[in-house]
């Protein structure tokens, strides 16, 4: 059999293969196709295997970084089974998971799924960076208390997140009243884009509100519909891809980025740039996380 006739081995940037194995990958892909509790148009169980297959197509050298992503080791582990006894159990199985793998020195990549997913990566990493705060996008502020009768409902996370730890949100469009008075109450910074766009420092007044050690939460509506249609809540107005990248980059140069997750894609309800977009997404946000591969 002539190896060389056939395509790498099935996984995120599709690596060579020698770069893929689990001891020696610095980056673990986490795919948690969890759709239990969105409200709208489902579809995010299939956003995981949606942005593995885009990457595929993608080159793995990062033109803007200037080197290959991959060489960092990048496992892909399976899909993360549901728990279908509650949203609650799908967290704890979640923080878990994500936990073992920060025990074993991974930098740990989850795909969503819906927004819920975040609340269970969050907490395993704040378990190993007491410091840790969050940086958010997302075109909702997603801080009910509870919603259909469930606290682990996608419509509460940045509630669950901030009881636990600081979080900074970027790009909402979308609050209740009630919402609003809760992020008033708690003296939060959640910025509408434009309200963003206004900083008179730019990108660094959202960075300098962060502690050392930061974890990103990008649910992807918060990017303009335009560009990501491809979500169960799309809301008009949002950000543009420049602009989060520029937020991004200004992050990685100011804080330690210690991991990430990217939810709520819903391939069926957008074109497929979509999935592209947001494994591109991915791929940046990893090598402005861990900087150059030392073996590149
Ligand atoms: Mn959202």
């Amino acid at each position: 059999m002539n190896k060389d006739h056939f395509y790498p081995p099935f996984g995120f940037l599709a690596p060579e293969p020698h770069l893929t194995a689990y001891e020696s990958s610095r980056v673990v892909i986490l795919p948690i196709p969890y759709d239990a509790t969105t409200t709208a148009r489902a579809g995010t169980r299939e956003g995981p295997a949606a942005i593995i297959h885009a990457s595929q197509d993608l080159e793995s050298y990062d033109l803007t970084l200037g080197f290959d992503t991959s060489r960092h080791g990048i496992h892909t582990l399976p899909d993360l089974a549901p728990h279908s006894d509650s949203p609650g159990a799908m967290v704890d199985r979640i923080g878990g998971a994500v936990s073992d793998l920060l025990d074993d020195g991974k930098f740990v990549v989850t795909l969503g799924g819906e927004h819920t997913v975040a609340v269970g990566a969050v907490r395993a990493h704040l378990r190993r960076y007491p410091d840790l705060s969050v940086l958010a996008i997302d075109a909702h502020a997603d801080v009910r208390d509870e919603y259909l009768d469930s606290r682990d409902n996608h419509a509460c996370p940045l509630r669950r997140i901030a009881e636990a730890c600081p979080v900074v949100q970027v790009g909402m469009r979308s609050a209740s009243p009630d919402q609003l008075e809760f992020i008033r109450e708690r003296g939060l910074t959640f910025l509408t884009p434009a309200a963003y766009r206004a900083l008179p420092g730019g990108p660094a007044d959202v960075v300098q509100k962060l502690s050392p050690n930061v974890y990103v939460d990008i649910d992807l509506d918060g990017i303009d519909p335009s560009q990501m249609a491809a979500v169960g809540t799309p809301e008009p107005g949002g950000l543009f891809w420049d602009e989060v990248i520029e937020l991004l980059t200004a992050l990685a140069e100011g804080k330690r980025i210690v991991g990430f997750d990217l939810v709520e894609l819903a391939p069926d309800c957008g074109p497929p740039a979509c999935a592209a977009l947001a494994a591109r997404l991915a791929q940046r946000l990893i090598g402005l996380a861990l900087g150059p591969p030392l073996s590149s």
